[in-house]
């Protein structure tokens, strides 16, 4: 990638502190520890390898040498809506679905809550990660790991894998991808607060009306048919008695008839 321009293109739309790295551990890491050191309103962490990626709690996001892009974006500058952590990530996978549609005609949905799937596979997740000062929310950092070449799908994966030059059968340009990405996102980012943010993610969610399984820790906790999203990002799942139960956390899965 072209790091000088980048930069610059970064700086025009209002990126205080940017990185590019070729490698490093985590760009979610290195992101929390900027907003630590210092106010930043809007910056960006951007890496071609990561050694030390994370998912959520103790999970790995794994990344094969020049095969993806990782990136962090900080938001220092945020509306306390009550749940803007759920928002936020279903703005990230707005935002790669939106990019991939208008990039390669590609048509991703989201697997609640944050993995973003092509063809039933996971080819990007987002790991979204706050800062708080006592009870106060400091900034947001909005982690998104994507696959694109065929290498950089794990061998061994608790769900299905992709990789976009799998699905689009051509050449990405990782600029191209990063550039049109972070467009996306700061567009959303104006709307967090309107509802139509959830409609639009609900537009995009995989087995919206189908029998899902909710795990927690590896364990199903939960099953019924899935029926959407709450106004907070949860999601709506209704049993066979008609009760609607909405849940904040988890993983969800297709159920097996
Ligand atoms: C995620 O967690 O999917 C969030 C991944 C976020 C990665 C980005 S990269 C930039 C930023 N910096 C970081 O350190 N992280 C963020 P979760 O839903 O918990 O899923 C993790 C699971 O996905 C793993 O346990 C694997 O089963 C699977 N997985 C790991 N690497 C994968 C890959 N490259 N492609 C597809 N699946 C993968």
């Amino acid at each position: 990638m072209e790091k000088r321009k980048i930069i610059r293109k970064l700086k025009k739309q209002g990126f205080q502190a940017i990185e590019i790295h070729s490698s490093i551990g985590s760009t979610n890491d290195r992101a929390m520890e900027i907003v630590k050191e210092k106010r930043v309103d809007l910056g960006i962490v951007i890496a071609e390898h990561q050694t030390r990626g994370r998912g959520r709690g103790e999970r790995r996001w794994e990344m094969e040498e020049g095969a993806g892009l990782a990136l962090s974006i900080i938001f220092g500058d945020i509306s306390e809506h009550q749940n803007i952590l759920g928002r936020v990530t279903g703005i990230g996978a707005l935002a790669v679905t939106q990019t991939v549609a208008e990039l390669f005609g590609l048509s991703a949905r989201i697997k609640w809550p944050n993995d973003v799937l092509l063809d039933g596979k996971k080819f990007c997740g987002i790991l979204t990660e706050a800062d708080w000062v006592g009870n106060n929310l400091k900034s947001l950092v909005v982690g998104i790991g994507i696959n694109i070449t065929k290498a950089a799908i794990p061998k061994e994966v608790i769900f299905p894998a992709t990789a976009l030059e799998v699905e689009s059968e051509g050449l990405i340009s990782r600029e191209d991808l990063l550039d049109k990405l972070i467009m996306n996102i700061l567009r959303l980012m104006k709307k967090i607060n309107s509802d139509l943010i959830i409609k639009e993610w609900e537009d995009k969610l995989a087995f919206k009306g189908s029998e899902v399984i909710l795990h927690r820790d590896g364990s199903q906790i939960f099953s019924g048919k899935l029926l959407g999203l709450d106004d907070d990002g949860g999601i709506v799942i209704q049993t066979s008695d008609e009760q609607k139960n909405i849940f904040y956390y988890g993983d969800i899965h297709l159920a097996v008839k």
